[in-house]
C-alpha cells in the first residue's frame, strides 16, 4: 500500500503548530523508514517555505538510556531550526508546547562544509567549538509514545533548544560528566561517554547519513549530538539546568 507521504506530513506539521497530539501512524498503517524520512523532508520543507530557516541537526538515540526510555533501538536524525531557538538562561513559554521535555546534550558548531563521511581522527577539524545544550523535546504523537517510523516522520520530537558557552577545547569530550537539574535537584547524571562512546562519533554518523541523503551541511551549521540520559518531563514555574564538566552549563526557566 502506498503511504501518503504529504498527508501525514501535513498531519504532523499541523500538530506542532497548534500543540496538539496526533494517534500514532504506524499502528494505523504500517510505513517504511525510508517513508518515515520522505515525511520528514516533506513536513520540514513546509516550515521552510513559511519562513522558517535550517540552523542543523540533531541526532536521536545515541545513548542506551534513551533507547531504553523511549523502546527504541536505532539511531536516527532530523532538523534543528531557526525557531526552535530558546534563549540560554531565558523564559520558556510552555503554551507552545504540548508534553515538553529536557534532556542534556552536547551541540557541536561545524567550520567546514561537512560534505562526505568523516573519520573519528578527521571530525575534529569540522568543528569550530563546542557547547552544553539542552534540547526541549515535544513528541506530536499522543502520551510520547511511538514506533522508530513515527518518530522520524515526526522530525525526532525536535521542539527546543538553548546553547550555553561555546568552547574550542575538544579535550575533555570523551568522558565529561553530564548533571542536569531542576529547581537546583539532580535529576539525571551521566556522562558524555555514553554519547555513542565519544560524542565525536555523532559527526561522524552524521556525516555518513548526510551522505547516504545526498546533503551537504554547511560550515556554521549546529549538529546537536543526542541526549547522555533519558528526558525529564517540564512543567510551569521551574528551572532547569544541564552542567557539563569542561564545559560549563545551560538552562532555562519555563513560565508560571
Ligand atoms: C526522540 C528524540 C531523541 C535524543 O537525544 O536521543 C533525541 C524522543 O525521544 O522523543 O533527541
Ligand atoms: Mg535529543
Amino acid at each position: 500500500m502506498n503511504t501518503d507521504i504529504a498527508r501525514i506530513a501535513q498531519a504532523l506539521d499541523q500538530a506542532a503548530r497548534r500543540a496538539e497530539a496526533l494517534p500514532q501512524f504506524s499502528t494505523q498503517s504500517p510505513f517504511s523508514l525510508e517513508d518515515a524520512y520522505r515525511i520528514q523532508r516533506t513536513s520540514m520543507q513546509r516550515r521552510y517555505d513559511d519562513g522558517e530557516r535550517s540552523i542543523g541537526i540533531k541526532l536521536g538515540f545515541t545513548s542506551r538510556a534513551k533507547m531504553i526510555q523511549m523502546g527504541v533501538d536505532s539511531l536516527i536524525w532530523g532538523w534543528l531550526t531557526d525557531a526552535m531557538l530558546e534563549e540560554d538562561g531565558g523564559l520558556v513559554d510552555l503554551s507552545r508546547y504540548i508534553h515538553p521535555r529536557a534532556e542534556p546534550e552536547v551541540c557541536f558548531l561545524t567550520r567546514r562544509d561537512i560534505d562526505r563521511p568523516l573519520t573519528l581522527l578527521e571530525a575534529v577539524d569540522y568543528l569550530e567549538a563546542v557547547a552544553p545544550a539542552l534540547e526541549i523535546i515535544d513528541s506530536r504523537y499522543q502520551a510520547f509514545t511511538f514506533s522508530l517510523e513515527d518518530v522520524v516522520a515526526d522530525n525526532c520530537s525536535s521542539s527546543g533548544l538553548t546553547i550555553g558557552p561555546w568552547s574550542r577545547d575538544f579535550s575533555g569530550l570523551a568522558n565529561a560528566g553530564v548533571v542536569m537539574r531542576q529547581d537546583g535537584r539532580v535529576v539525571q547524571t551521566g556522562s558524555t561517554a555514553a554519547i555513542l562512546g565519544h560524542p565525536l562519533r555523532s559527526l561522524v554518523q552524521a556525516s555518513r547519513l548526510l551522505q547516504q541523503s545526498e546533503r551537504v551541511l554547511p560550515a556554521g551549521s549546529l549538529v546537536m549530538a543526542g541526549a547522555a540520559t533519558a528526558a525529564v518531563a517540564l512543567c510551569p514555574g521551574s528551572h532547569i539546568s544541564v552542567e557539563i564538566q569542561g564545559l560549563g552549563d545551560s538552562s532555562f526557566s519555563t513560565r508560571a
